[in-house]
């Protein structure tokens, strides 16, 4: 295993500090089940409080680096310097379900000399099973201290493929509907897990073979599309192009599998 960067020791601390109260807020959030207000309330605060743990660890390593965070958006730093991209809680209507499958997603930003900004730091950390996906740019990604690679499944006839489907108010039901109409059929299984951050760090563990998903936020994808390139895969757009925060759109799979899912697509949306 390369050693951490420092940035990477900075992340992961932070991460840390924050799971042991969502842990115990998630137990809780299982005795709210019953009550009719239901746990929303509670989980939005449990959400915000993970959210303040992590800007407070982070600031406090790097207090002049922006955070861009789900719960409190922009908090400006010095534009020259790197930023981090944090999701507190990515998978929230799992936690208020009572479903043990969320996740911490931090990544980190960083100005590049062409003037473009890159992610180069990545942690998907599950706190319910204490599972650390990381990748640093160049250095590969881990799950642990395990070298994770991409699925090497070639044909689509063995593939489980994860999505996230539109849900009330949000994304394009009948695009997705398309392309479900066009991989599903092909395919060996479809999953919809919930949180967009595990799912791309299981195709980075050859869990899933591939992942599409439109209408997603930065701080959803930032450190699982790291996560999926330094484990050897691919991430794009429908079309198969680099502007995929730019559309909005995620495919994401191994080599062989990326091309004959991105046919399906393209011919599903023309
Ligand atoms: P969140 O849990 O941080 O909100 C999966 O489709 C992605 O969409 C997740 O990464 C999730 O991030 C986001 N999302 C927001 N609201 C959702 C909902 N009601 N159901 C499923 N996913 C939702
Ligand atoms: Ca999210």
């Amino acid at each position: 295993m390369p050693s951490h960067s420092g940035i990477f020791t900075v992340i992961e601390r932070a991460a840390r500090k924050a799971a042991p109260r969502l842990r115990r807020d998630f137990n809780e959030v299982q005795h709210l089940q019953v009550s009719r207000k239901g746990p929303a309330d509670f989980v939005s605060m449990a959400d915000k409080r993970a959210e303040e743990t992590l800007v407070d660890e982070l600031r406090r390593a790097r207090p002049d680096w922006s955070i861009l965070a789900e719960e409190g958006g922009e908090i400006a730093g010095d534009p020259n310097k790197p930023r981090f991209i944090i999701d507190p809680l990515d998978g929230t209507s799992n936690f208020l379900h009572g479903i043990p499958h969320f996740a911490i997603s931090i990544a980190v930003e960083e100005p590049m000399a062409n003037g473009k900004r890159e992610i180069t730091t990545a942690l998907v950390y599950q706190p319910l099973t204490d599972e650390s996906f990381w990748a640093e740019k160049g250095k590969g990604a881990w799950l642990q201290d395990a070298r994770l690679r991409v699925s090497s499944r070639r044909d689509l006839a063995d593939a489980l493929i994860a999505t996230g489907i539109p849900f009330l108010g949000h994304g394009n039901f009948t695009q997705w509907s398309r392309i479900f109409g066009a991989v599903a059929p092909e395919v060996a299984g479809i999953r919809r897990l919930g949180s967009a951050a595990l799912d791309l760090a299981w195709v980075a563990a050859g869990r899933f073979d591939g992942f599409w998903e439109s209408d997603l936020q930065p701080w959803d994808v930032a450190a699982g599309m790291l996560l999926v390139k330094e484990a050897g895969g691919f991430v794009t757009d429908f079309r198969g192009g680099d502007r995929t925060m730019e559309r909005n759109e995620f495919l994401a799979a191994n080599d062989v599998l990326h091309s004959k899912l991105h046919k399906l697509i393209a011919g599903a949306l023309r």
